[in-house]
């Protein structure tokens, strides 16, 4: 019983802190809040491990494990809050804390944040005791029967509770089946008001939404549209299993630390452009809607965490003003070597100033797929540099660029061991056959995609156990920054088989066998994958 009066009184604090978040924005929320925090100090190993194993819901585990880790200590604070109750009070204080912590250790974090920690602690001191009330009553009367005296430590709390009682205008009955009924009724008060608070608390967080505003942007006609597309440009029409030339917005890979996708409406956006700049401005978002300079390209991003044969990639077709200009009219001065992105949440990506000044087509984006970008894909600007990883180079929600040096300052990977510099290397995946599978006997395409952004895709290779090498159909090349889908019909005999594949770029590259991980610098190592075919 007392356990549950715990774990009522943490729902209570996380619904009221949830209704007070709705206040004043959904990161404040403690779950949240500590959840991010959580982030920003997992060691390495572990974060790239949990990008890994859950993918794309690696947050939805992040924040049920919050809410596990919340839920034990919420018993144990209940059962200890019976034996004292200033310990009990002290628990959900700590608790609180931890949430006001995190809120306000939040790159982005503002005094405002701390409110829904504090005023969802005090929630839930108020259900605790409330709820312990009619529980140690009882105890008490027991004790008293057994004892025929207090202890000291009772005697305060006694004090506490004969005053709690009066507020909740509740009268000291005795009687073990009385006090039974009315933590039942109070329990069941708790439950009604942390669903009601923490419901409401979601609804208000939606008033942060800008899903309403993005869908009412009209993005600029491009002064320079995408080349256009050849006949026969993409080949999964033809072939089960193979991934599209471009990925349609939903399907579009997401990796970044944000608990919470950053709500930043239109009106208030502001890029601010700082460090080695002779006459640095600031945009808004209609300043760079109106440029005569829009361009429209189409890129394949990929991560540093990808796996060798793994999804961590996708292709749009991207709208934005080219950084190259735009660079050049705030008057970058030379010495600089990195560009420090930051993004509205704090994060900070680090790219090679070189690379932007070099790398025709890299932009600061504001449209994906003839859509404005999307909220998780950093609405409403971000930045994209081909050839780079995205955590080198594609800053969602961007807000500042800071023209500095790699001397002077490390980004958020950089200051975790990840390489400064991150090329994108050469890769090429195989889609269908899946691994594993048994497909029956006879003809079946092998197919995938391959990219090596900035060089472009020139072969692709593929070999059937130890068979030769057999050079694939790619589809036709429209600009280096795509990637390349890739076939080869095969008859398979029945039996076990094993698939590899290779690329080779347009500058000769021939994709290397030897493995490394993602970290620090990118996977590298032929894919390859085993069928059944019977
Ligand atoms: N603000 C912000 N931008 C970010 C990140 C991030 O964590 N925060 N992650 C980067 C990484 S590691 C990658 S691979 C790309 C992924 O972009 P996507 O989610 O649109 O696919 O965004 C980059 N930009
Ligand atoms: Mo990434």
């Amino acid at each position: 019983m007392a356990a549950l009066a715990g774990l009522l009184a943490a729902a209570v604090a996380l619904g009221v802190a949830e209704l007070v978040a709705g206040l004043v924005g959904p990161a404040s929320s403690p779950v949240i809040a500590v959840g991010d925090a959580a982030i920003t100090l997992t060691p390495e190993p572990v974060k790239s491990f949990a990008i890994r194993t859950f993918g794309e819901n690696d947050k939805i585990a992040l924040i049920a494990g919050t809410l596990v880790v919340i839920a034990l200590y919420a018993l144990l604070v209940g059962v200890v809050g019976l034996r004292s109750r200033r310990l009990g009070v002290l628990g959900v204080a700590v608790f609180g804390a931890v949430g006001v912590l995190a809120a306000l250790t939040r790159p982005a974090g503002e005094p405002l944040d701390a409110l829904p920690s504090l005023v969802g602690a005090l929630a839930g001191i108020v259900t605790l005791l409330a709820l312990l009330a009619p529980l140690s009553s009882a105890g008490r009367a027991a004790r008293e029967r057994s004892t025929g005296a207090r202890t000291t430590d009772d005697d305060a709390d006694g004090q506490l509770l004969d005053r709690l009682r009066q507020v909740l205008g509740s009268g000291d009955r005795k009687g073990a089946g009385l006090d039974r009924r009315r933590f039942f009724l109070t329990g069941g008060i708790a439950l009604g008001v942390a669903a009601a608070t923490g419901g409401g608390g979601r609804l208000l967080q939606r008033r942060f939404d800008v899903a309403g505003v993005r869908a009412g942007l009209r993005l600029p006609t491009p002064a320079s549209p995408a080349a256009p597309l050849p006949p026969g440009a993409d080949l999964s029409g033809r072939i089960d299993g193979l991934t599209p030339l471009f990925t349609r917005n939903g399907d579009f890979y997401r990796v970044d630390t944000a608990l919470v996708a950053p709500r930043i409406r239109p009106a208030d956006y502001r890029l601010e452009l700082t460090g080695m700049f002779d006459t640095p401005r600031t945009y808004t978002l209609d300043d760079l809607f109106e440029r005569d300079d829009v361009i429209e390209r189409d890129i394949t991003l990929t991560c540093v965490s990808n796996e060798v044969g793994g999804v961590l990639a996708g292709t749009a077709r991207w709208m934005g003003v080219p950084l190259v200009t735009l660079l050049r009219e705030n008057g970058l001065r030379s010495g600089s070597d990195q560009l420090l992105c930051r993004s509205v949440d704090g994060m900070t990506i680090g790219a090679p100033t070189r690379q932007v000044l070099e790398v025709e087509d890299a932009m600061l984006a504001f449209g994906m797929n003839g859509e404005p970008l999307p909220v998780v894909h950093g609405f409403p600007v971000r930045m994209l540099i081909p050839g780079l990883y995205g955590y080198v180079s594609a800053c969602k929600w961007l807000v500042r660029i800071e023209a500095t040096t790699f001397a002077a300052v490390d980004a958020y990977w950089t200051e975790r061991e990840w390489a400064a510099e991150g090329p994108i290397k050469i890769a090429s995946r195989i889609d269908t056959p899946k691994p594993l599978r048994e497909i029956p006997a006879g003809r079946h395409a092998i197919a995938g995609v391959a990219w090596a952004q900035t060089r472009g895709i020139a072969r692709v290779e593929v070999r059937v156990d130890e068979e030769e090498w057999v050079e694939a159909e790619l589809s036709p090349q429209v600009d280096a920054d795509l990637w390349r889908q890739w076939v080869l019909p095969y008859d398979f005999a029945p039996g076990r088989h094993s698939i590899t594949v290779r690329a080779t770029g347009a500058d000769g590259e021939v994709q290397t066998e030897t493995r490394a991980s993602p970290f620090p610098d990118g996977a590298s190592g032929w894919h390859s994958i085993q069928v059944l075919a019977g």
